[in-house]
């Protein structure tokens, strides 16, 4: 069936995470789909989520880092929409027989103290609104074959959500450098790749400035309380049957992920 239109697409999409067959690009039968639109599917596919129960509980970005970028092929950051079923409790396995072809990066997350609107917001006034910050992994899973999207795709995919882990340790803004905060991102005990918040943008506030502005244009706000994921840090990590992964933060302690 070729898709044409709002409905058809969230129907699509979530089709292909229900069943975990994954699916081609909606941009090869839907030539309309330009970014404006593919945000507006993203808003009919999340509440589809939450006339079935889901609670929104914060946004994410998604390609905030060169490694991500070039990983994905694509240059622009975006944004999407979490909520709590994306929430996987600390000591929770990543539930695989869920999930079609899940990676794992690690992230810096922010929880909102004040609500953030924008145009016009900068990242001193970002980081302002800003309660607590913590680690965290996002585990993302597109719903189109190996990956391959252009950004109205995953955007309308609401960027390959599927879970994402907060640490235990959380931290004030000011009581540390987020551009210089360090993480060491292992598998198994082998190292694998290392970062610092300076891959986000050259600062997570950054970040953060650039989704309230973006979605202050969409006429949306970032609420006090919100949780925020700045994008990955590093490329993503494919997740194989009793992996363990663990993302080591200078300031935010260690954050474990194991894999079902
Ligand atoms: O944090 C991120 O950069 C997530 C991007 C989502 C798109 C993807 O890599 O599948
Ligand atoms: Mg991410």
């Amino acid at each position: 069936m070729s898709i044409q239109d709002i409905s058809s697409a969230v129907a699509a999409l979530r089709r292909a995470e229900a069943t975990r067959t994954p699916r081609g690009r909606l941009t090869r039968e839907w030539e309309g789909l330009d970014l404006d639109t593919a945000y507006r599917v993203q808003n009919a596919l999340v509440e589809e989520r939450v006339a079935a129960g889901e609670t929104v509980v914060g946004i994410k970005l998604g390609l905030t880092s060169r490694a991500k970028q070039e990983r994905m092929g694509i240059s622009s950051p975006l944004t999407a929409v979490l909520t709590d079923a994306y929430i996987l409790p600390a000591d929770v396995p990543v539930p695989l027989d869920r999930l079609i072809q899940p990676r794992a990066e690690p992230e810096l997350v922010f929880v909102m103290g004040q609500p953030l609107r924008g145009p016009g917001v900068t990242a001193a006034t970002a980081l302002a609104a800003v309660d607590r910050v913590y680690g965290g992994f996002e585990i993302i899973d597109s719903r189109y074959v190996d990956y391959d999207f252009g950004l109205p795709d995953v955007v309308a995919d609401n960027a390959s959500s599927a879970f994402f882990v907060v640490g235990g340790v959380g931290r004030r803004p000011d009581e540390l450098d987020l551009a210089l905060e360090a993480v060491v991102l292992s598998v198994g005990g082998d190292v694998v790749d290392t970062a610092t918040g300076a891959a986000v943008q050259g600062h997570p506030a950054e970040a953060l400035a650039l989704a309230a502005n973006a979605l202050g244009a969409r006429g949306q706000e970032i609420p006090a309380g919100a949780i925020v994921l700045t994008g990955g840090l590093t490329d993503a990590i494919a997740l194989t049957p009793g992996a363990s992964l663990a993302a080591e933060f200078t300031h935010l302690g260690t954050v474990h992920l194991s894999v079902g």
